[in-house]
């Protein structure tokens, strides 16, 4: 059924195509006011079952009501059609940015041959437009803003940035006496690595104090919606929907909206097989309400056991969940230790002690540190002279250290060549050995694959250190065989990455899963910097999840001992 909202969508992209191509100044109007009409309409369009009918609402004429008509019995308009492909797609979309209207964009495609954004972007830059039709500077300069804007707001978030944001939006609600319960609900609970729009849900007896709190937080630019029980904000380029429900069915509305989507439609039709009604409300039978208070009890009505967020994509959760299979995930609090950490003796900010003092307090039993070797072109690259020295001041540490060690370690660069920045007989010194490509990203599947193998049947290379080399929103992962890879890391003991930055998640969650399916295990390592990244480990341990990983196929979740007998 195809609603109002749709067929005034429809009107209106008729008005601005014919505004692009210059048309009948009453003939836009005509269709600008039948969209207003539609939209503020009570009753379905649908149910009007004829023409004449649809003439008696206001500002719809016969030429309207027939194309209604046309909408609503065969789900299509013939003339909407054929008007689209009288104008390019790309100057369509050039009415999605933000300060530019149907006006200037028919003065853009008919007098600028601007057919698409990047077009418009290269004669805006070029101040092609001032002179064309006597644009100010700031016009320019406006359109460059809104191309901007534009794509930023098309593009997803990287859940790192995403999950802090949240955090903070929860950290100034959750201390409201208006405020029962609070969590996030959506793809960010569910730790996928971009996020649409940031979703939270709050139980509450007094939902209109929640949203004016909710309004009124610091960094809103704009109000999309607003409403009793739920509203959206614009909050520095992201979009976050709040949602308040009633504490009774506060569990079955943070199953709803946590998703996904298709893992909620699997479990609707399973509850119907039983008999059961299964909504944001809660769990019914008949009119009578089974669960609804707590996520738990959603899932315990369906006789399953409760299945972690991470794993609802509709990827066989539901299946193992029903086989009583679902996996023993990893938890955070089962890493002892962070593999792959940069000190001051490369590019990273603190000195080896800082570094221990940190993994201590989160609780770790070790770590490696891993700097990079001198081949990517950073300045402080360890050579051999420079790594030995760093092994003895690692040494040295570690005769002040009880319960602790710290491991000695190289990320060691691959070369395009498929040879290793640092020859064996240093390598061979070292507790730990990471291997990794920095340089020479577009090289062919088939030589991408080469090399890293190369790494891998190296005998002191222990693990390879972010396998894809992806960096999300920024770098496409370079071209790889991942099976073949796989396959040599299975063959050789080798272990692979998941960089827990946010930015890499490398592997990533369906590699991650493939990998153990595969019977390659992981490391999960934050490739930290500067030690509060070593913060970032929670990232990593969600994408290990996201691949159904248990604590057995995590290197870093064994004790020093067995975590060495593991090494090459
Ligand atoms: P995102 O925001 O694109 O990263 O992905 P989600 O999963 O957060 O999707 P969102 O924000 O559109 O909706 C939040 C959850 O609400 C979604 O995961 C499942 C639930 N939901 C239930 N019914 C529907 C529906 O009809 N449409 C959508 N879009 N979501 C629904
Ligand atoms: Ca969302
Ligand atoms: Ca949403």
């Amino acid at each position: 059924m195809i609603t109002n909202k749709e067929i005034a969508r429809i009107f209106d992209e008729i008005a601005d195509i014919l505004e692009v191509k210059e048309g009948d100044k009453f003939k836009i109007r005509a269709y600008r006011k039948a969209a207003r009409t539609i939209e503020s309409l009570t009753q379905d369009l649908s149910d009007f079952s004829s023409v004449t009918e649809l003439k008696k609402l206001p500002s719809i004429g016969d030429a309207l009501a027939k194309k209604i008509h046309e909408i609503i019995t065969s789900g299509k308009l013939e003339y909407y059609e054929e008007l689209r492909t009288s104008v390019p797609e790309g100057v369509l979309e050039l009415l999605s940015i933000p300060n530019v209207g149907p006006k200037t964009v028919s003065k853009l495609y008919n007098e600028c041959n601007v057919t698409d954004i990047e077009s418009l972007e290269l004669a805006a830059k070029n101040h092609r437009l001032q002179h064309l039709f006597g644009m100010g500077r700031k016009t320019e300069e406006r359109i460059l803003k809104g191309i901007e804007q534009y794509r930023r707001h098309k593009e997803r978030i990287p859940l790192g940035k995403a999950y802090f944001q949240a955090k903070n939006i929860v950290k100034s609600l959750e201390n409201l006496d208006a405020v029962e319960r609070i969590a996030f609900a959506g793809s960010i609970r569910r730790m996928r690595e971009t996020i649409g729009d940031i979703d939270i849900l709050v139980a509450s007896e007094n939902p209109s104090r929640v949203m004016s709190a909710f309004k009124a937080l610091d960094g809103i630019t704009e109000i999309i919606a607003s409403g009793d029980t739920k509203s959206s904000v614009i909050m520095d380029d992201t979009q976050v929907d709040l949602r308040v429900v009633r504490d009774d069915s506060f569990g079955s509305a943070l199953q709803y909206f946590t998703g996904s989507q298709l893992h909620n439609i699997k479990l609707r039709e399973l509850a119907l097989k039983q008999g059961l009604k299964l909504n944001e409300y809660g769990v019914f039978k008949g009119d009578q309400p089974v669960a609804g208070k707590r996520e738990e009890e959603v899932y315990e009505a369906l006789g399953l056991p409760f299945i972690p967020p991470e794993l609802r994509e509709d990827q066989g959760e539901i299946e193992a969940a029903i086989e009583g299979e679902l996996p023993d995930l990893i938890e955070l609090n089962r890493i002892k230790g962070d593999l792959h950490i940069h000190s001051r003796w490369s590019d990273g900010k603190n000195s080896i002690e800082e570094v221990v003092d940190k993994a201590r307090s989160l609780g770790y039993e070790y770590v490696a540190i891993c700097d990079h070797s001198p081949a990517i072109g950073i300045t402080r690259g360890v050579n051999e002279e420079k790594l030995l020295d760093e092994i003895i001041e690692i040494e040295r540490i570690n005769e002040d250290l009880s319960d602790f060690k710290v491991l000695t370690g190289i990320e060691v660069d691959i070369r395009s060549d498929n040879t290793l920045d640092l020859p064996d007989k240093i390598l061979e010194k070292l507790d730990i050995v990471l291997a990794a490509v920095h340089t020479k990203f577009s090289q062919s599947k088939d030589a991408m694959t080469r090399r890293i193998i190369s790494a891998i049947k190296n005998p002191h290379v222990d693990i390879i250190a972010h396998p894809t080399g992806r960096l999300i929103g920024k770098r496409d992962p370079y071209d790889l065989d991942i099976e073949a890879v796989l396959d040599a890391a299975r063959d050789t003991r080798t272990i692979l990455e998941i960089n827990a930055n946010p930015r890499r998640l490398d592997l990533k969650d369906i590699h991650a899963r493939y990998a153990k399916e595969k019977g390659v295990k992981v490391a999960i390592s934050t490739d930290a910097h500067d030690i509060s990244q070593m913060e970032l480990m929670p990232f990593g341990v969600a994408t290990a999840r996201r691949g159904w990983l248990e604590p057995e196929d995590v290197l870093n979740t064994r004790s020093l001992d067995e975590l060495m007998r593991n090494l090459k």
